[in-house]
């Protein structure tokens, strides 16, 4: 991809970059702007480019064939050219136009590319293991299929000519159909393989919901310390560092509780602004794993200025993934760092300050989550034997919500229900 292409630079193994954005002045502030391009940049040192320049513009919306003015890009290549630049990042996904206007409008041997690309890019710098690799294969494809340029297509196509020859495409084929229907088989044969990999997962999935432990999932902004808050609890030896996505593929780990009761805490692929939709669909079943838990812990860099953004970002991705109404505790973490405040959540939620690094705070962090664990309700089936049907009564009490109740022949009845853990315990001989 882009960032690793096969020019002079690549000796080095640095690409020279600059970034361009624009901001609006309301929904965006110049300040703002400077700190997501703070952020842009920091992706695009994890891809590992080098940023030598920036470049912003006020405007009310972009310029639908070029994003940035006329004006602008004269200025933007000119700066190219200057700066020997070799690559110009976009803080906004491009049409595929938009990316050949600019590509026109700039010194040649200039690559474009736009947000997505650049974290799609990094996902495939990061992948691991086999399903990691997949997903982020599926959604590469399905973000170029589109973009594939025109080149070719008015190429000859003397095999059609006098009918359809079937299964003769060869001849009469241009190379970008060629290219468009090998794209659209490998796309096939992917959703394929994780599909099949998901039936898999979920059978695991199922056998770990049966284990009895409750589900807490680690989510949050990318680079926030959730795999670092995992290691600290778990010694999970995850791979932590200071880079936007280092985690793609998810890891659970069982962790004991100081009161007694086991918990399966889940680490997981981070949040960012504008998450390429591509992305959230092939990592789809991973997300929803984590939204699907039973209580959710959103970390949070305490000492980002955009904090509020980060969690505002999350919440909204946990909602597009069905997570609402789940309990959630927000943790605050890097608080060994400085920050310009001291970050809140709004009323009525609940939040506790950490290091994940130091250690500092995990008391607190624990003391939450057990709290959150025993009134915490959990979807259970219980089977109570027809000599012990009055018992129903004490679930039915225990003001949770009936999924399903089926009567059985001989006089036993089984329920599922969501309970809380204190009333598990009471009835725990019952759980199937
Ligand atoms: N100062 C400080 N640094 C921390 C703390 N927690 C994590 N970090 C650092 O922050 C960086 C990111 O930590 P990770 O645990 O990889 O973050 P993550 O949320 O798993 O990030 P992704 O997997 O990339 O989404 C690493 O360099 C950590 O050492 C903390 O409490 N204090
Ligand atoms: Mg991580």
């Amino acid at each position: 991809m882009p960032l690793t292409k096969d020019n002079e630079t690549e000796k080095s193994g640095v690409r020279r970059a600059a970034l361009v954005g624009i901001y609006d002045g309301q929904t965006v502030t110049s300040d703002m702007c400077e700190r997501l391009e703070d952020e842009l940049e920091c992706l695009a040192f994890t891809a590992g480019a080098e940023v030598v320049f920036r470049l912003t513009q006020s405007r009310d919306a972009p310029d639908n064939k070029t994003y940035i003015g006329k004006g602008k890009l004269a200025e933007l290549s000119e700066l190219c050219e200057k700066n020997e630049v070799d690559l110009v990042i976009f803080d906004d996904e491009l049409s595929p136009s938009q990316i050949r206007n600019i590509e026109d409008g700039l010194p040649d041997g200039v690559d474009v590319i736009d947000r997505s690309m650049l974290i799609l890019d990094i996902f495939a710098l990061h992948a691991v293991t086999g399903e990691g690799k997949l997903q982020v294969e599926l959604a590469q494809l399905r973000y170029s299929a589109p973009r594939l340029a025109g080149h070719g297509e008015e190429m000859s196509r003397q095999g059609a000519v006098g009918g359809n020859p079937i299964g003769t495409r060869g001849p009469g084929e241009t190379k970008l159909e060629r290219d468009r229907r090998r794209m659209r088989a490998r796309i096939a044969a992917l959703e394929a393989e994780l599909s099949e990999l998901e039936r898999t997962r979920q059978t695991m999935r199922a056998a770990r919901e049966r284990s009895g432990a409750v589900r807490v999932s680690i989510v949050g902004y990318t680079n926030a310390g959730k795999s670092t808050l995992l290691n600290l609890l778990t010694n999970a030896g995850i791979l932590a560092e200071d880079k936007l996505f280092a985690t793609l593929d998810p890891t659970t780990r069982k962790y004991k509780l100081p009161s007694g009761s086991e918990i399966l805490l889940t680490d997981t692929v981070g949040f960012i602004r504008k998450l390429p939709h591509h992305l959230i669909r092939a990592f789809r079943s991973t997300l929803e794993e984590a939204a699907n838990a039973d209580i959710i812990l959103i970390i949070i860099d305490a000492s980002d200025p955009e904090y509020k953004e980060h969690i505002a970002v999350t919440e909204n991705i946990l909602l597009s993934l069905g997570a609402e109404g789940k309990p959630v505790l927000y943790v605050f973490n890097k608080c060994d760092l400085p920050a310009s405040s001291l970050p809140r959540v709004e009323a009525g939620k609940e939040a506790v300050y950490i290091s994940a690094l130091t250690g500092r705070g995990t008391e607190n962090l624990l003391a939450a989550l057990e709290r959150i664990v025993r009134s915490a309700r959990r979807v259970t089936t219980f089977l109570f034997p027809s000599t012990d049907v009055r018992m129903l009564s004490r679930l039915y009490g225990s003001g949770g919500e009936v999924v399903e109740t089926e009567y059985l022949p001989d006089g036993s009845v089984r329920v599922t229900a969501t309970v809380d853990e204190a009333t598990r315990g009471q009835l725990s001989r019952f759980i199937v």
